[in-house]
C-alpha cells in the first residue's frame, strides 16, 4: 500500500540511492579517528554551519516560494459519485507547485487531518530534517498543529509530495512538484503533468479497512486464469511478466487520471502538430500502469526527474512513485491517454484533443500498449547535468 514498496527491480534502490545522495550532499558526516580506536561518527545536526553553507550554495534564485498546505477531510466527485477522503485543499491531485531550481520553498503546514502526519518530498534530494520522514526526520504533526518545511530545491524536474504516514497517501493526499530548469535543454509548445492513481478511498472503505484485511491474511493466490479474481478488498492472481510476475494484491474500484475516473475523463487539448511534455506521475498504492496515447510514440527524456538518453516508446511501464517525462508531437484529431493498471486488467483513461472528431471510447485498448514496451532500467542516464557539478563543488568547499 505503501509508493515506497515496489514489485520492479530497481525502484526501491532508487530511493535508497535518492536518500543517500541527500544525506551526503547536505551533511556530509564527519568521521573523528581515535588513536587506533573505533571511529565514531559524528552526527551533524540541522543548524551545523555546514548545513546552511550548502543550502546557501545551491539557492541560485535568492527567491522563497510560499505555500501553505493544510491536509483535511474533504469530499470529491467521482463521475457523480460524492465520496468522503483526505487531501490538500478541495481536489484530488492537490494544487500542483511549482518552483525553480535555486528557489527557496517555504511550506507551512496546517494539519487540519484528525491524525498526525507530515510531508515527504518525493524524489527531491533536500536536507534530511526536511524529509518528513516520522520518527526519523521530524516528529510527527498533532492534529491542529503546524510545521514549516524550509528547503532549497536543488535538483530540476518532475517530484511530488505526499504524507509519510500509514496509509495517507492512499487517500487523496498527493500533489504534483515539479522544479524547473533555468537552463532547460529541451523545447516544447505545451505542458501537462499526469498524475495517476488507483482509488477505493470512501468507495469501498477506506485505505486503512483494506490494510487491516490484508493483514488478516486474505492470501495469495493465482486466479480461474481468466485473470485476476476480486475476493473483498484482496485482488486474486493479478500478475504480469514485466513486474516479475507480482501485480499487486488490492482491488480498486477506480483508476484515475488528475482525480478523474474513466467515466468522466479530462481533456487535454492543444494544437494539430504542437510539441508537448507530458510529466507522469504514478501517485498509486498497489498499481504499476502501462501508459499509451493511442496513435502515438513517445520520446522519453526523464525519469524520476533525471535526464536520460532519449528513447522512443510506445508505452512506459510506470511503477509506484516513478515519475517520466515524455515528448509528443500530436496528431490532428481525438486520442485516447490510457493508463492500464498492469496485470489488472483495468484502466484509468483522458482524452487528448487538437481537433474534431467523436471522443474515443473510455474503455479502449489502444495498439501501443502492446508495443514497445520501456521502463526505467531501459534507459541509460545522460552524463551529470551542470547543476549536480555544482552542487558536488560547492559542498567540498564547504567542508
Ligand atoms: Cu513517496
Amino acid at each position: 500500500m505503501s509508493a515506497h514498496r515496489s514489485r520492479m527491480p530497481g525502484i526501491t534502490r532508487r530511493t535508497v540511492v535518492g536518500g543517500g545522495v541527500a544525506l551526503g550532499g547536505a551533511v556530509l558526516l564527519g568521521a573523528c579517528s581515535g588513536q587506533g580506536e573505533p571511529t565514531t561518527a559524528s552526527l551533524v545536526s540541522p543548524d551545523d554551519p555546514r548545513v546552511q553553507a550548502t543550502e546557501e550554495a545551491r539557492s541560485a534564485t535568492g527567491r522563497e516560494h510560499r505555500v501553505t498546505l493544510t491536509p483535511a477531510p474533504t469530499e470529491v466527485d467521482l463521475a457523480g459519485t460524492t465520496v468522503a477522503t483526505w487531501a490538500y485543499g478541495s481536489s484530488i491531485p492537490g494544487e500542483e507547485v511549482r518552483v525553480r531550481r535555486g528557489d527557496t520553498v517555504v511550506a507551512e503546514l496546517v494539519n487540519d487531518l484528525p491524525a498526525p502526519t507530515t510531508v515527504h518530498w518525493h524524489g527531491l534530494a533536500l536536507r534530511n530534517d526536511m524529509d518528513g520522514v516520522p520518527g526519523l526526520t521530524q516528529d510527527p504533526v498533532a492534529p491542529g498543529e503546524r510545521f514549516t518545511y524550509r528547503f532549497v530545491a536543488a535538483n530540476p524536474g518532475t517530484h511530488w509530495f505526499h504524507p509519510h504516514v500509514g496509509t495517507q497517501l492512499d487517500r487523496g493526499l498527493y500533489v504534483p512538484f515539479v522544479v524547473e530548469d533555468p537552463d532547460e535543454p529541451l523545447s516544447y509548445d505545451e505542458e501537462w503533468v499526469v498524475a495517476l492513481d488507483d482509488w477505493l478511498d470512501g468507495v469501498d472503505g477506506t485505505p486503512d479497512d483494506v490494510l487491516a484485511e490484508l493483514r488478516q491474511g486474505m492470501g495469495h493466490g493465482s486466479g480461474d486464469g481468466d485473470g485476476p479474481m476480486r475476493m473483498g478488498a484482496t485482488l486474486m492472481g493479478a500478475t504480469s511478466d514485466h513486474l516479475g510476475g507480482d501485480a499487486g494484491d488490492v482491488y480498486y474500484p477506480e483508476y484515475l487520471v488528475n482525480g478523474r475516473p474513466a467515466g468522466d475523463p479530462h481533456t487535454f487539448e492543444a494544437a494539430p502538430g504542437a510539441r508537448v511534455r507530458i510529466r507522469f506521475v504514478n501517485a498509486g498504492g498497489d498499481t504499476a500502469f502501462r501508459v499509451a496515447l493511442g496513435g502515438h510514440a513517445m520520446t522519453v527524456t526523464h525519469t524520476d526527474g533525471y535526464p536520460v538518453e532519449h528513447a522512443e516508446a510506445d508505452a512506459l511501464l510506470i511503477g509506484m512513485g516513478e515519475r517520466f517525462d515524455v515528448l509528443v508531437t500530436l496528431e490532428d484529431g481525438a486520442f485516447p491517454l490510457v493508463a492500464l493498471a498492469e496485470g489488472k486488467d483495468r484502466t484509468a483513461f483522458a482524452v487528448v484533443r487538437t481537433g474534431g472528431g467523436s471522443a474515443p471510447e473510455a474503455d479502449v485498448r489502444p495498439e501501443e500498449l502492446d508495443g514497445r514496451v520501456v521502463v526505467a532500467t531501459d534507459l541509460t542516464a545522460e552524463e551529470a547535468p551542470a547543476w549536480r557539478r555544482e552542487t558536488r563543488t560547492s559542498s567540498t568547499r564547504s567542508t
